[in-house]
Order: structure tokens, then sequence, then C-alpha cells
């Protein structure tokens, strides 16, 4: 429709132009005017395109960031009971309002069903389970399907790692008990028509070092974020987010659940699964989650203080970067490319992000004082690495009221000099992408404040 309308307008100004044209001038009067205007319409595009994109640091506009100790009204946060107490609420609404929407808590009817459990996984190292959680209770509504691993030669109850994978359990190891998902999928690595085939088992095996965590006295669980909404605009439809409209409503209101919001309450719901299964340390879960689950990860740590630790890797806009700062992926071109994941209230920032009543460095506080871990990539500045480090930064006098370390950093710390303190941070080289070097920094996190407390 819009196209018709800009083809059909486009028509009449050559038509017009030519009209225009007097007889015997060798460019057309009319023509020059129409170039003219064409290349200012190009011009206009690319200004605004590049208006959207900055990786030059030394044009970064400066900016001011809400102080995560002042509440609204202007009083100061001083002290740990008052964080706690008004201001930890305060901004929670405010990211819920303006950025993530307001998700629902557990549903009534919701169950659990163990569908498998394998003593003897992976040559005997690992138990493998299945669950099933049935959000609704109901045979035909939403299920995620749970895949746990827990190490056989460890004393159980044992501390976990929880994340959302983006192409199905059967993708994060290649041991034939994992049942391939039938849902909706992205083509490519073994996804053909939208469905997973046998040659997509084990395609993701290195973004989880499955064999590493096990080794290293961890289980894992896992689930298909797609079980919880499909990851594409009108997925909604297929979401757990449909269960909670009115016969009619197309979509949430402008301040209730994006894509994201769904993504991290179905984390919790994992989180009430694993609260009742005797061989896990339920005190001692970390979600974890790499990019746009790394975006969802943090809004569950933050939601939800069950995560007793919480870990993103490259998660970038809308998840550890400051939104402020003008640096890789805007608020304007993420809300543009994947209007379904915030909420619609976010959208209101697009052109204005210094109106927002927070930032990201806040939604890091929402986790204090438990430890919180960014992970970034040299190579990755669409995620700004800088803004996640100033993040955490600015995120420390909250950890610090808190009684904690907080960042032990004061300026960004080079490639592979990565801080442990209750606020971790590494930079790693190389793209966006979760590696094994990722891997062993979260490992040594979790041992130091999971294990060693
Ligand atoms: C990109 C998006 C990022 C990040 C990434 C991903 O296209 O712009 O914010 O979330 O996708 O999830 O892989």
């Amino acid at each position: 429709m819009k196209k018709t309308f800009m083809r059909d307008g486009l028509r009449r100004l050559v038509v017009r132009a030519w009209k225009t044209t007097r007889p015997g001038e060798s460019f057309p009067s009319g023509i020059m005017i129409l170039t003219v205007f064409l290349l200012l319409i190009c011009a206009g595009t690319g200004l605004a395109q590049q208006q959207d994109v900055n990786y030059d640091e030394s044009k970064v506009p400066a900016y001011t960031l809400p102080n995560p100790l002042v509440m609204t009204n202007g009083r100061r946060v001083t002290s740990a009971r008052m964080w706690m107490e008004k201001r930890r609420p305060q901004l929670l609404k405010l990211f819920e309002t303006n950025e993530y929407g307001f998700s629902p808590g557990r549903p009534k009817g919701m169950t659990f069903q163990v569908v498998s459990v394998d003593k003897n996984a992976l040559g005997g190292k690992a138990t493998r389970k299945e669950v099933l959680i049935n959000f609704s209770g109901k045979k035909e509504g939403p299920k995620m399907r749970l895949l746990i691993y827990l190490p056989n030669d460890v004393p159980r109850p044992v501390p976990m790692f929880l994340g959302l994978n983006f192409g199905g359990n059967q993708t994060v190891s290649s041991d034939p008990g994992i049942t391939i998902n039938s849902g909706w999928m992205r083509d490519g690595w073994g996804v053909v028509n939208h469905h997973a085939t046998e040659a997509s088992r084990g395609v993701n095996a290195c973004r989880w070092q499955l064999q590493k965590i096990l080794a290293r006295g961890y289980g894992l669980a896992t689930a298909y974020y797609g079980d919880i909404e499909p990851d594409f605009n009108g997925g909604i439809r297929q979401s757990v987010r449909a269960l909670y409209l009115r016969p009619g409503q197309l979509e949430p209101p402008a301040d209730g659940w994006g894509a994201i919001g769904a993504w991290a309450w179905g984390l919790s719901r994992a989180m009430d699964y694993l609260e009742t299964d005797k061989d896990v340390d339920a005190h001692r879960v970390a979600v974890v989650g790499h990019s746009r689950l790394g975006k969802t990860a943090l809004w569950a740590g933050a939601q939800d203080t069950r995560f007793a630790l919480v870990i993103s890797n490259d998660s970038g806009e809308g998840g550890a970067a400051l939104s402020r700062r003008w640096f890789g992926e805007t608020v304007r071109s993420i809300n543009t490319s994947f209007p379904w994941w915030f909420c619609q209230n976010f959208r209101k920032y697009n052109n204005d992000v210094n109106a927002l009543p927070m930032d990201q460095h806040e939604l890091l506080a929402l986790i204090a004082p438990r430890p919180v871990y960014i992970a970034t990539a040299a190579g990755d500045l669409w995620a700004d690495p800088r803004g996640m480090f100033l993040a955490a930064k600015a995120a420390d006098p909250v950890y610090r009221l808190l009684g904690t370390d907080g960042l032990g950093a004061l300026k960004m710390p080079g490639i592979g000099q990565p801080v442990m303190t209750t606020i971790g941070f590494h930079l790693r080289c190389g793209p966006h992408n979760v590696t094994a070097y990722d891997w062993e920094q979260f490992l040594n996190f979790a041992d130091k404040h999971m294990k060693e407390r």
C-alpha cells in the first residue's frame, strides 16, 4: 500500500518534470529539479541511518545518567534498608512501565511432569532428565521442555546454571537421548522448513560447554526459548502471552510484557520446577543468557530474587549497555527491528533516550547484592562493550551501599583481564558469540560467589 503510493507519486513527479521542461534545453530544468529532490531524499535517508549508528568514541555526546541512589522525588537513598524497601521497588516499576512491561506471576494451573530420567547419560558421567512444564495445565496449552544434566560424581543437591537456548535442547549436546524440539524455528543449522532435524543435534554444543560445566561440579538446565514465545513478529499468537489476552485483544497494553518479559517469565517458571527437584540446590542457581537471551537473563534476575547469580553475555542494547550512550545499537533501532521484544511504551523513547526515567545501570543495580557478571567481546561493537562496562561502574554505588565489594575496576579492563568482584566483567577478543573462554570465566565467577561463600 505504502509502496504503491510512493511509486505513483514518483511517476507523477517525473511526468510533471518532463512537462515543465522548455524545448531546446540540453538538460531539462524539470529533470534537474527532480534530480536534486531525489538526491536530497537519499541524503536524508543516509543521514537518518548515520544518526542511528555510531562507532566513533569521539562522537559520543555527553549524557547524564539518573542516579540510582536518588528517589524520583529527589530524596537520597541512605541505607540498604531504604534501597530494598523503597528505591528498588520504585526502579523495578520504572523498568516494567517503560521498557519490558509488567509480567503476570506464577500461573495457577501449572504442572510439572518428569518425562524421562537417564542416570547413565554421557557415558555414565551425568544424569539427564526431561521435564515438561505445562504453563496452563491444560492439554492444548503451551509447554516448555526443560532439559537437565546433573553431574554423577558430585554430592547432591548440586548448584546449577539455567539458561534458554536458541535452537532447541538437542542443539546443546550431541547426546542422542535429547528430544528434538518440534516447534517453530529459524531455518539453517539443521533446521529445514522451520523444523529441526537430526542434523541439528549438538550444533550449539560449543556455546554450552556441557562437559566442562559437569566436570566443575555444576548441573545445567536449559529450554528452547521458542517454547515460551517463538521469536518473530506475530509470535505472540503462539506465546504464553496469548494466555493472558482477553478474547479479541491482539496485544498486551502499552505497559504489558513483550517477548523478553515472556522469556524471563519462562525462566522463573523453570525455577519453580527446580525448587521442587531434590537433586538441585535451588539456592545456588545462576541464570545465564547470550545476546537477546542475555537481556532476558538480566531481566529475569532483576525481577526474581531466587536467582542467586546472574550472567549476561554480549547483551548490549536493552541488556547491560547504557541506552543513553550513543554507540552501536540504539533504542530506536532495536524497537524498529524487534518491535515485539519490549513493551510498547519503550517506543516513546526512540527519539529521546534522555527522557527515559531510568537507564540500564539501574537494571544491574536491581540484581544487587547478588553477583552479576557482564561478558563482552571486543569485536561486538554493536553491543557496545564500553557502554556495558560503564553501566557496571554506575551500578557500583548500589552494590557498595549493600555491603559488597562492587566492581573492582575503575577503568575498563583490557582484553582477557576478567574482573571477579561481586560485579564481574570481562572483555574477550573476537565477535558476538559464547565461547569456551566465556564459560571458563562464568565457572570461575560461580566458584567464587556460589561455592566459596
Ligand atoms: C541483534 C540485536 C541485538 C542482539 C542480537 C541477538 O540483531 O540487534 O540486540 O540481541 O540480535 O540476540 O543475537
